[in-house]
């Protein structure tokens, strides 16, 4: 065709020379070339394709190409048609056609994890999650992976396929394995029981439980009660359980068995003396207590604390027993002592002589006219109960109205000035004290004298038989106020003659009572 145009090339150039309104000759159309057909390889979903068409006009000259859809455009998987045109400077236009094929020669690509190996403790399999995926440069169609994902995987080893196909139908695959082994369980070992003595209402109890995992790492062990915990008297179970990393639980379980095998402890009181206020007995307490480690039942004495013990001695037991029925047991004596008895004071003085009947005070003859001494003795005296007895004597020796103590203990020897003397024994049983009074008299021997002239003068004798009597008495009187002792022992001799001569016929009873009373001068002056 450029060949039959290229003949017409030295014309094209004369008319064009000369001017418009005198041409009338037709000029021939732009040619255009389009390329027969353009294949390209699918990228995407839209692939963009580039081709070129080209024109010239009459004169050979080229021509700009419009293309619809213009070059570099992106077209669908399949055919499409493109047309393009080309206008000359003078209005005329010329087209072409041609297909544009995308096509997608490019199977898929499918991606497989690499093989997976899972462990199980359940005889059944496992869920097993993988990741697997497939692309193409066009596009897929399908994709599926045997067993899928999630799925549970028997113990062994599975071989997952996954196929894949594009959309031009174009297909591939990939495979992996999965192996699934099954493992043990945990290995978990409870004690075959603890025992453990009990030492309160919740007594802790500690004990010690272990656990493998299939490959032989401890595991962690949880039991309920946990060791240390509190356990009432008796039996108590107790489970424990291990779980591995796989899930899997082993479990195992004892007897916790808590015991009182320790009787109660019970302690008593030391023996107990009380001395009764009443004879009736004594009111008594005491404290004895009793304990046991895991808490008692029952603690009893008998006869209980305050209660009336009677006089002599009572044996007090006292028994507890604790929740078990051991019992154990303690006792003591409390001897209760009759009421005490009051002595009985009983004084007695010496020597005494002896003047006249019916004498009733001691009569104690002070030879030198100013003192007389004076046994005093309370050995009498007696308890009733047989106590120890302690003595005190008393007497106003200084006047003022009051007794001072003179001496004390059972016997005791005072001398004590002319005089009336009240002297007062005290004995006393370390309870209770007892008194005797006595009276001593110490006269001189011519006072002692006084009482016999007076049973002279109280006699029946006659004045005239008395006179001598009370004479000669008198005479000795002034012999012993002078200090002379000898010559009035002799003249109470003289006395005694006297009587014995003129009265024992007559008055004997006067006559024996005038010689004792005269002998008992003699005897305190001579006894000197
Ligand atoms: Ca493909
Ligand atoms: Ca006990
Ligand atoms: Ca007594």
């Amino acid at each position: 065709m450029q060949t039959t145009w290229s003949k017409f090339l030295p014309l094209i150039a004369l008319v064009s020379s000369l001017p418009a309104s005198s041409i009338a000759i037709p000029a021939a159309p732009p040619l255009i070339v389009c390329p027969s057909e353009v294949v390209a390889e699918c990228t995407g979903g839209l692939t963009p394709v580039t081709y070129s068409a080209t024109a010239t006009d009459f004169a050979g000259n080229p021509l700009p190409v419009i293309c619809t859809p213009p070059s570099g455009s992106g077209f669908r998987l399949g055919t499409s048609n493109v047309t393009c045109t080309a206008t000359d400077s003078l209005g005329s236009s010329s087209s072409c056609n041609f297909i544009v094929t995308v096509q997608d020669t490019t199977p898929p690509t499918a991606h497989c994890p690499t093989d997976i190996n899972q462990e199980t403790g359940d005889a059944a399999g496992a869920l097993v999650i993988y990741s697997a995926s497939a692309t193409d440069s066009c596009g897929l169609a399908t994709f599926e992976c045997t067993p899928n994902s999630g799925s549970v995987f028997p113990v062994g080893t599975t071989a997952v396929i996954c196929a894949v196909t594009d959309s031009a139908g174009n297909s591939n695959f990939c495979t992996f394995n999965v192996t699934i082994t099954l493992r043990a369980p945990p290995t978990i070992v409870c004690p075959s029981g603890v025992l453990v003595e009990c030492t309160g209402g919740l007594t802790p109890a500690t004990y010690n439980v272990t656990a493998t995992d299939f490959a032989g790492n401890p595991l962690p062990v949880t039991c309920t009660p946990p060791s240390g915990s509190g356990f009432r008297l008796g039996t108590s179970n107790v489970t424990c359980t291990a779980t591995d990393n796989l899930g899997s639980s082993s479990s195992c379980s004892f007897i916790v068995t808590i015991q009182d095998t320790t009787t109660p402890r019970v302690t008593c009181p030391g023996p107990i003396t009380l001395q009764a206020t009443s004879p009736g007995g004594q009111l008594v307490t005491y404290i004895a207590s009793a304990s046991d480690p895991c808490g008692l039942s029952s603690f009893n004495c008998s006869p209980p604390s305050g209660t009336i013990f009677p006089i002599g001695m009572t044996t007090v037991t006292c028994e507890a027993t604790d929740s078990v029925g051991l019992a154990n047991s303690c006792n003591f004596v409390v001897t209760i002592i009759a009421p005490n008895q009051c002595p009985t004071a009983v004084a007695k003085a010496s020597p005494n002589a002896q003047l006249f009947p019916g004498q009733v005070d001691t009569i104690v003859i002070a030879v030198d006219n100013t003192n007389g001494c004076v046994v005093l003795d309370g050995t009498m005296s007696s308890d009733p109960d047989g106590d120890p007895l302690t003595y005190s004597w008393l007497t106003d020796l200084d006047g003022d109205g009051t007794k001072e103590l003179i001496a004390t203990g059972a016997v005791a020897t005072n001398c004590l000035p002319v005089g009336t003397h009240d002297i007062c024994l005290v004995v006393n049983d370390g309870q209770c004290s007892a008194t005797n009074l006595i009276t001593v008299d110490v006269l001189t021997p011519c006072q002692a004298e006084g009482f016999l002239i007076l049973l002279v003068q109280n006699s029946t004798l006659t004045r005239q038989a008395q006179r001598p009597l009370i004479s000669s008495l008198k005479a000795a009187c002034a012999s012993f106020e002078g200090g002379g002792l000898t010559s009035g022992v002799g003249q109470l001799g003289a006395v005694q003659n006297k009587v014995r001569a003129q009265l024992s016929a007559t008055d004997p009873t006067l006559a024996q009572e005038l010689i004792d009373g005269t002998q008992a001068i003699i005897d305190a002056v001579t006894a000197r």
